[in-house]
């Protein structure tokens, strides 16, 4: 009888090998050697009633490169399995993951799991020189990784400089545990039937894929940033589920929705400055740098003015009275996002694999990195309607459509712009009544009030400071410190001998510690800060700097912006231009975490660091295949 409980798909000897497998259901085998008698079996059954779900899910990534043009401009551009953006990797709370990565491209890789914790397992977080070597061209590499006390929606993606970019990234969703706590029925007003519908898309939500998109390969953007010492911060549109057109918005509906970044930008810097054809923000005169050849540069609207495509956007078929339930995910390494649906309500219900209370909106923000699970009632009786995605309060303004269809033929696209008065945003991402309901990150307060900070002061209390410090450098260190740029390649921090590295934090976290980093952003940019290895609460937030040494201190001398009581908890969070976050977290991970922006050129010139977390606990435990690799 209790042969059944391995009778799962895709189990495998790895079960009985890996050291990553503390899982229930690797403990159940070993009960199972050890067990002899009627009795025993019995008290195994139950034992393992929970876990008999639990399996291995095997996935082959195969990585390859291509010239395929998904918004009508050919480019080089990586695949994964033949897909952009990759194959979806699913599981149900407290599956093992085990992921083999072919790397059959001509640079090296690394696959990150954005916002899963490797929880005993910082050897798998895919992170090169922090805690692995990269795989170069022609090798292969297993990640191997239990999803046990994590659901929701997550990604993975090439840590690797800037190649998530060019198309190695896809979804990872877990689906939540029966006993974890739902927020359906505050939506439905516990309507029996609406929840069912929820239930049932939970199991598999829509696709809604974010991606920013370049005219270039990301290198040789890179190269080009280097080379003329300035950051473009111009993309060629996004991509929404790797589909998508250009549009070429005339020069005063670019301008009108352009209106209030461009005037803060000249406030802020004393710079004159314009937009382009693509909505681009030419800040070419910042840092002494004017005369800047954009044509060399080669940012897309700078080269050439902009040219209309007409390739395919995503289509999305529902019927009235139903409900679609959308992950969104942000997998873009240029913008945040605001997104809003016309003639449609949002209930935001998920946000980075938390449920929260659910808050009914017009229109949501998608930072960099982070993931949504939105309901969206269809009570139209025809006709489609346009999801619209925005750069928001950057230094472009650009605008890319999906459609909600209720009647349209499979075959069709609609013309774009149908005419409507259910428009609630401009291609600026600006709400076109400020009193419409918009979804605020820091009003996301998990849905189980248990999900809840440690009261008090901190253990461990670091400072960082976000800031650019020169033309392409970006530095969060208090003391200007930048990432190294060569640390991709050196020796794993997590088992390195110099840790004496600049860029790496030795502030004696212990397993246990409450530990607050607090981040005050020097910088007009907003950067959106991704933490590895950990779920933190956002206790602090503003548009000032935080003001005080500690949190401590911040308690005892009444600051207005603590909220210890119900903060977002999030794995990644934008610290707002010139304010500050405070993130909270316990340490229950030992190993060397990233922490760093997410904006993708923000990171390689330099915006990020290694936090080291009782290190010398799980040293031994590293895997010497890993170490050898
Ligand atoms: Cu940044």
């Amino acid at each position: 009888m209790p042969l059944l409980f391995f009778s799962g798909p895709q189990l495998s000897m790895q079960l009985t090998h890996s050291d990553a497998f503390s899982s229930p259901l690797a403990r159940c085998f070993c009960a199972f050697i050890a067990t002899t008698t009627m009795a025993k079996y019995l008290l195994l059954f139950f034992l393992a009633l929970p876990v008999y779900s639990a399996v291995l899910r095997k996935y082959v990534l195969n990585l390859t490169s291509t010239y395929q043009a998904p918004n009508g401009f050919y480019r080089e551009m990586f695949l994964i399995n033949n897909q952009h953006p990759g194959p979806l990797i699913e599981a149900d709370e407290g599956d093992t993951i085990s992921a083999t990565v072919f790397n059959n491209l001509q640079v090296p890789i690394a696959i990150h799991f954005h916002g899963i914790r490797q929880h005993g397992t910082p050897w798998m977080d895919g992170t090169p020189g922090v805690s692995q070597r990269p795989i170069f061209p022609g090798e292969s590499f297993t990640y191997n990784f239990t999803t046990e006390g994590q659901y929701g929606s997550y990604w993975y993606h090439a840590q690797m400089r800037s190649y998530y970019q060019d198309g190695i990234k896809g979804p990872v969703y877990i689906r939540p545990a029966p006993d974890t706590l739902r927020p359906y029925d505050e939506v439905t007003q516990a309507n029996t039937t609406a929840t069912g519908i929820l239930r049932a898309q939970e199991i598999n939500p829509t696709p809604l894929y974010i991606m920013d998109w370049t005219k270039l390969p990301t290198d040789a953007i890179y190269q080009k940033t280097i080379n003329y010492g300035i950051d473009p911060a111009c993309i060629l549109g996004y991509l929404i589920n790797g589909k998508g057109r250009v549009t070429c918005p005339s020069n005063e509906t670019i301008t009108a929705a352009g209106a209030g970044r461009l005037a803060s930008f000249r406030a802020t810097t004393g710079v004159q400055s314009k937009f382009d054809s693509l909505g681009c923000l030419d800040i070419s005169a910042l840092y002494g740098n004017p005369g800047i050849d954009h044509a060399a540069l080669e940012a897309p609207g700078y080269s050439a003015p902009c040219q209309a495509t007409n390739t395919d956007r995503e289509i999305f078929y529902v019927n009235r009275s139903d409900w679609i339930m959308f992950n969104v995910i942000n997998m873009g390494g240029q913008f945040g996002t605001h997104l809003s649906i016309d003639g449609h309500d949002i209930w935001v219900l998920q946000v980075d694999g938390t449920f929260i209370r659910p808050l009914k909106v017009k229109q949501m923000y998608a930072g960099l990195g982070s993931r949504y699970i939105i309901a969206v009632p269809t009570q139209k009786n025809s006709g489609v309607f346009a999801i619209r995605f925005a750069g928001s309060a950057q230094a472009q303004v650009t605008e890319q459509i999906a459609w909600l269809s209720y009647n349209m033929p499979t075959t069709a696209q609609p013309e774009d712009y149908p005419v409507t008065n259910d428009v609630y945003q401009d291609i600026g991402g600006n709400l076109l009544n400020a009193q419409m309901p918009a979804f605020i990150e820091a009003a996301a307060a998990p849905y189980d009030e248990r999900v809840k900070p440690p009261q008090g002061p901190a253990q461990r209390t670091i400072h960082f400071t976000l800031n650019r410090t020169g033309m392409v450098d970006f530095s969060v260190m208090d003391n200007g410190t930048l990432m190294l740029p060569d640390m991709e390649l050196m020796t794993p921090s997590l088992w390195a001998q110099d840790v004496n590295r600049t860029n790496i934090v030795q502030a004696g976290i212990k397993i246990g510690d409450v530990v607050d980093l607090i981040i005050d952003n020097r910088y007009i940019m907003s950067h959106p800060m991704h933490l590895h290895g950990h779920t933190f609460w956002v206790i602090s937030e503003s548009n000032t700097s935080f003001g005080y040494p500690s949190v401590e201190a911040a308690i005892a001398g009444g600051s207005s912006t603590l909220n210890l009581a119900n903060p977002p908890y999030r794995d990644t969070y934008t610290a707002p231009s010139r304010g500050h976050v405070v993130f909270r977290y316990v340490a229950n991970n030992a190993g060397a975490w990233m922490f760093h922006c997410n904006v993708n050129v923000h990171r390689m010139a330099g915006m990020g660091a290694v936090i080291l977390e009782d290190r010398e606990k799980i040293i031994p435990r590293i895997p010497e295949s890993v170490i050898d690799f």
